[in-house]
């Protein structure tokens, strides 16, 4: 069955999930996957050079007639001409990281780009309400990758009180439980990063899913807090010698350690010395799935979770 919110009616898609962007994992195949199965799949173009990102678009939408979308993460060099590309191939939507998108709204909106930004306060969140987002997604500490410093729990609900435009949640949601709580704080949709990175369709190195797979509670751990960018990963060799350099404030040889880690990990699985950004949710990621099935599972789930707690409250 179909859950119908706002978001669900803005992007002409079947189910609230959109994929999380990330960056060397969500590839064409991985955002057809999920636009197959009836969610907003989304190419992830991290550091991706342009004309690289310009064939990912156009092979998308060789894999699916369904809408699809690109993370575009802010704080690349050559953002300018990420943008100006992408309003050239035209895509359904684009979700933004790490960053305030407001120098691109109009033009991306003029082509009918839908435009979701993930904020990590409500301040910006409503900046973005007000220069004309279509929605915003409430990122909490418990995602992997670039994170705030609030909790999915506490920054959804203060959101939704906050804004008019559709709340998305994201961070800490991997099954029908996740998606029911998300939905309870006022969320009309979710995003699902971690989950996703186990999914059959997505290209990443093996040797990940299966460290995700076995992941457990405490397995992840946020470096870089004196960059001013701190990001969750899975804890390795990489980490540990991070965190050692993030405690006595080595920004410069953080910066240089940290180059070229996140492909080491996702393309070539090197499972110590990669990078292996990952939400808390690893801990909830049991199996390798079909995208279609992760969703039919995580949404049939939700239903269940949603109508046996109704039921209970009200004594049946
Ligand atoms: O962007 C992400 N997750 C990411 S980006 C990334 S690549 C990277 N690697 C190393 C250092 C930095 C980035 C890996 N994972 N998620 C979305 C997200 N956006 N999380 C937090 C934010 C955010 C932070 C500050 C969004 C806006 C923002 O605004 C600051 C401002 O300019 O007002």
């Amino acid at each position: 069955m179909a859950l119908k919110t706002r978001l669900t009616e803005l992007l002409g898609i079947e189910y609230p999930i959109i994929q999380g962007g990330m960056a060397w994992t969500a590839t064409a195949e991985l955002a057809a996957a999920v636009s197959n199965g009836g969610g907003l799949g989304i190419i992830g173009a991290g550091h991706m050079p342009t004309e690289i990102l310009r064939d990912e678009i156009r092979r998308a939408k060789t894999l699916t007639d369904k809408p699809f979308g690109v993370n575009l993460m802010l704080l690349t060099p050559h953002i300018e001409e990420l943008v100006a590309m992408v309003i050239e191939e035209g895509v359904d939507a684009v979700t933004t990281g790490a960053g305030n998108p407001g120098k691109y709204m109009a033009a991306l909106k003029a082509r009918d780009i839908k435009v979701l930004t993930v904020v990590p306060s409500v301040a910006l969140a409503k900046r973005m309400e007000s220069i004309g987002a279509d929605a915003v997604i409430g990122e909490g500490m418990e995602a992997g990758g670039h994170i705030g410093e609030l909790t999915t729990m506490v920054l959804t609900p203060q959101l939704a009180d906050a804004l008019e435009i559709p709340v998305v949640a994201a961070g800490g949601i991997a099954d029908g439980r996740g998606v029911a709580a998300a939905f309870a704080l006022g969320a009309e949709g979710i995003q699902v990063g971690t989950r996703f990175m186990c999914a059959e369709e997505c290209t990443i190195h093996p040797d990940v899913k299966d460290r995700i797979v076995k992941a457990k509670d405490r397995d992840t751990v946020v470096t870089g807090h004196s960059t001013g960018h701190p990001v969750r990963v899975i804890k390795n060799k990489l980490s540990r010698e991070i965190g050692k350099l993030d405690r006595e404030n080595r920004v410069d040889e953080i910066e240089a350690l940290g180059t070229g880690k996140l492909a080491a990990a996702m393309r070539d699985g090197d499972i110590n010395m990669g990078s292996l950004m990952a939400g808390q949710a690893a801990a909830l990621v049991c199996s390798i799935q079909p995208a279609a099935e992760i969703i039919q599972d995580m949404m049939s789930d939700a239903a269940r979770v949603m109508g046996s707690q109704a039921a209970s409250i009200v004594g049946e």
